[in-house]
């Protein structure tokens, strides 16, 4: 008991000596809230977004609007000498915060930190009432205005309660708290560091201090103390400037992050009592561009390789717990990056924080992307929000770039009913606001480079836009949204050519994939992961061949929410090197093998260990992935055989007789194992009363349902003996993508294999035994555009309006099954369609589609014995 009681005061006493200090704490739990969708109370905690499920349930209608935060907070009387106030990390993307139902302030833009000062508005003593509004209704003046991601709504990163000294390290400023260091100069021998920090005297009382700064190793030694009085007369606010040179300093690179602390105080002059501490963490290094050699850091070459990263989740939207974000990072630089563009935005504080201790170099972006208001409203707000991001995050030796727009031309350039002088107005205004954020990020911090990021058209050339920051990234789509991966080293040329003393970096490049889809003879479009590697090998390879390329930041580290997508899973960009939950494709461990310098050994195929060969003279085809020069790969610890690994990769073809195998891939110092099972499709048919067939119709893709596992193997054309499709074509929407129709399937989570179809199709033949079957014909009506709004996705083709009605009879060994069959009448478009028919076979099975008007099509076919 006694015990207990002296743990009790020493606790209290901690508390109180640290309480005379700063407070700061979280003010996360337990909020009333309310939103216009329907106005019910919800108790909720911060981090809070309402949109977690409806951008993917709903579409581009998913709610944009107000949604009311309330609570009561007890404010003690001891707050009397104190300033309190509420720093919000981020909310999407108009707060405004009431104390008491006063106004205090409004904030606009979703994705940088600010603080609201509360102090004269609380109650002491007594419950003080918050309200916080947060709107993230479209707004013209506010960006981004559109752009191929959700606008989650919320307060969705940490609220804090801050309780200072009315002496105290500005907190209440765009920079929210935080104290500048800069590192003008730094070399080997030596590392000028600048501290520049704010001190307020929000008393009644003239006051005179002592500012010091203690600055630390890393190794936690002791470098310098500096410091200075300071005399503030009342609701004053004074710069202080220190300097100091650290000899030999340990530099900061990312295969060494090393990171030095700055603790700032203010102390009482007289009493020695310590008023207020603040803490940073910073890291020395140098860095130039070159236009023709690239990027230097401390002298030595860098390429930098990385991704792009989005901050939404699988089922959380935009609102994550701080170890989500520091998860995400690790495993980009597990992957083997050195480099990451927050794509397109700024992001949790807790990012900048793990890049510089991770050893990540970071692009860090405003989110001015796809368009501008011609307003001055909008044109602040954006330079408020390079203002915020810059000083928020300048201590970060982390980052290199601060960006400022992304494709700011695509809406124009898409916009067919835009007048040319509309569209001068246009390119005026986003030069105009170019040129201002230029000028600002520059004032702020001469030390580091300005960037932007174009896509693939020329206006930005012509603009002049292109000439105003320090470095050029290009998002380049070639082999996707444009034809021909090899375009992409011929544009990349050409444009080094024509301006020389550009520096150029690829900020995006990359094809959708899914791991429900497999093939071994991949495509544009088929959002197979096998053409995902196909891309990434091929680009990685093109930038490396060319030492002007700066580097290169894949799109996307992770798949993430959109609401206005209809790829293979709907509202989702598939575009991820890992899934909106962060299970791993293979190309994350593609990327391994290109870039980890520790032994690294992958047998590829993680979702595709079920093969489909023809027969026994068929061979399967096995990529290990490796960064050895050699790999070995044991099969079922019998046969042996070794293969040289060129870019990464290492491929064998192994004849291997049905059924399961275990194969072991090896270096010197690492090795793999996964089991792979083996079927002949010549077999199939005889082996159909123990495993049914299912064919995914009009594709050269596998499909597996993530649910029932079933696979559904890709087409082929009908042999005698055998089974398979007689007539008609694969459906494509549009010409060079292999995808069927891009429009999201209604009634089934398994869109992929109602997109692809045959058309036309005559007959699905299966030369089986005499027996009683089942067989389930899987359809949908493709003929309705519901992408036309994806600018990304826009081909003449698909623009044509095309809502033909189709009908048609089906027959199974000559026996009509389904008459005037109109998918569209019957149940609407793209809508899945399975109907079963149980057939008592003769002398095998022919289903015969005849057309009344239109084509005939099908989507799937599976056969089951009875
Ligand atoms: C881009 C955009 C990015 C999109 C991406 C895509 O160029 O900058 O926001 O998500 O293309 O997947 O189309």
């Amino acid at each position: 008991m006694k015990y207990h009681r002296i743990i009790t005061v020493l606790f209290l006493f901690l508390s109180l000596s640290l309480y005379s200090q700063r407070s700061v704490q979280s003010l996360n739990a337990a909020w009333e809230f309310t939103s216009e969708v329907d106005g019910k109370v919800k108790i909720v905690n911060i981090p809070h977004t309402w949109n977690a499920e409806d951008p993917f349930r709903d579409g581009k209608e998913y709610f944009r609007g107000k949604g009311t935060y309330q609570k009561t907070m007890f404010a003690p009387e001891a707050w009397e000498q104190k300033r309190v106030f509420l720093k919000f990390e981020g909310s999407n993307q108009i707060t405004t915060l009431f104390v008491n139902n006063q106004k205090i302030g409004e904030h606009r833009g979703g994705y940088t930190g600010f603080v609201f000062d509360i102090s004269e508005a609380l109650n002491l003593g007594k419950e003080n009432k918050l309200r916080i509004v947060v709107d993230n209704s479209h707004n013209i003046d506010v960006p981004p205005l559109d752009a191929d991601f959700n606008f989650y709504g919320g307060i969705y990163r940490d609220l804090e309660l801050i309780i200072s000294n009315p002496v105290h390290f500005e907190i209440a400023n765009q920079a929210t708290g935080n104290i500048l260091v800069k590192t003008p100069e730094v070399s080997n021998e030596i590392a000028t560091i600048q501290v520049e920090a704010k001190v307020v005297n929000n008393s009644s009382e003239n006051k005179n201090s002592l500012v010091s700064i203690d600055i630390f190793d890393p190794e936690s030694n002791s470098v310098k103390t500096l410091s200075k009085k300071l005399s503030l007369k009342p609701s004053e606010t004074k710069s202080l400037n220190f300097e100091h040179q650290v000899k030999n300093p340990e530099l900061w690179s990312p295969d060494n992050p090393q990171l030095y602390r700055i603790e700032a105080r203010i102390s009482d002059q007289k009493s020695g009592e310590v008023l207020d501490v603040f803490d940073t963490k910073i890291g020395f290094h140098w860095f130039e561009m070159d236009a023709e050699k690239g990027f230097f850091l401390n002298g030595n070459h860098i390429k930098l390789v990385g991704a792009n990263r989005h901050q939404d989740f699988k089922s959380l939207g935009n609102a994550l717990p701080n170890k989500l974000h520091k998860t995400d990072y690790k495993m980009i630089k597990e992957m083997g990056a050195n480099f990451i563009r927050t794509a397109h935005y700024p992001q949790d504080l807790e990012v900048y924080k793990i890049c510089d201790e991770l050893g990540l170099l970071v692009w860090s972006e405003i989110p001015v992307v796809n368009d501008v208001t011609d307003s001055e409203a909008f044109h602040s707000v954006a330079l408020q929000m390079q203002r915020e991001q810059i000083l928020q995050f300048f201590n970060h030796p982390s980052v290199i770039f601060w960006g400022y727009m992304n494709e700011i031309f695509i809406r124009l350039v898409f916009n067919d009913k835009i007048t040319e002088a509309e569209k001068e107005a246009k390119i005026k205004t986003s030069v105009a606001l170019a040129e201002k954020l230029e000028i600002e990020t520059k004032k702020l911090d001469p030390d580091r480079l300005s960037v932007m990021a174009l896509h693939e058209n020329e206006i930005y050339n012509t603009s002049g836009i292109a000439d105003i920051p320090d470095v050029i990234g290009w998002n380049l789509y070639f082999g996707w949204y444009s034809q021909g991966l090899e375009n992409f080293g011929k544009f990349l040329d050409e444009q080094h050519q024509r301006y020389p003393d550009r520096p150029l970096i690829i900020s995006e490049y990359g094809p959708g994939a899914d791991i429900r889809i497999q093939t071994e003879d991949p495509k544009p479009w088929d959002y197979s992961e096998a053409y995902q590697l196909e891309l990434h090998k091929s680009y990685l390879n093109q930038v490396l061949a060319r030492d002007f390329v700066v580097g290169m930041a894949a799109w996307n580290f992770a798949d993430f929410g959109s609401s206005f997508r209809q790829d293979a899973m709907p509202y989702i960009n598939q575009k991820g090197l890992v899934n909106f939950d962060r299970s791993k494709k293979d190309i994350y461990h593609y990327y391994q093998a290109r870039l980890l310098k520790a032994p690294f050994i992958y047998i590829a195929g993680a979702n595709y260990e079920e093969k489909f060969l023809q027969d026994e003279n068929d061979k399967v085809k096995i990529n290990v992935f490796s960064n050895a020069k050699k790999v070995t790969l044991k099969v079922n610890d019998s046969l042996e055989f070794s293969a040289e690994v060129k870019d990464g990769l290492a491929g064998f073809e192994l004849q291997l007789p049905e059924g399961e195998h275990l194969l072991k891939a090896e270096t010197e110092t690492a090795s793999h194992s996964r089991k792979i099972t083996v079927n002949y499709r010549s077999n199939l048919l005889s082996k159909i009363d123990q495993k049914e067939l299912l064919i995914n119709v009009g594709t050269h893709v596998n499909y597996t349902d993530p649910v029932t596992k079933e696979i559904w193997i890709s087409d082929q054309e009908y042999k005698t003996g055998g089974f398979g499709y007689v007539g008609g074509e694969v459906f494509q929407k549009s010409g060079d993508k292999f995808q069927g129709t891009a429009s999201d399937i209604e009634g089934t989570g398994n869109d992929p294999l109602f997109q692809t179809m045959r058309e036309g199709i005559k007959a699905y033949n299966f030369d089986v035994k005499k027996g009683n079957y089942k067989v389930s014909l899987l359809f949908a009506e493709p003929d309705f555009n519901a992408s036309e709004e994806n600018i990304y996705n826009l081909n003449s083709a698909e623009k044509q309006q095309t809502i033909n009605l189709r009908s048609f009879d089906v027959k199974i060994n000559g026996e009509p099954v389904s008459q005037d069959l109109n998918l569209a009448r019957d149940y609407g478009r793209i809508r899945a369609v399975e109907i079963f028919y149980k057939v008592k076979a003769e002398n095998g099975i022919s289903v015969e589609f005849e057309a009344n008007s239109g084509k005939s099509v099908l989507s799937g076919i599976k056969l089951e014995k009875l």
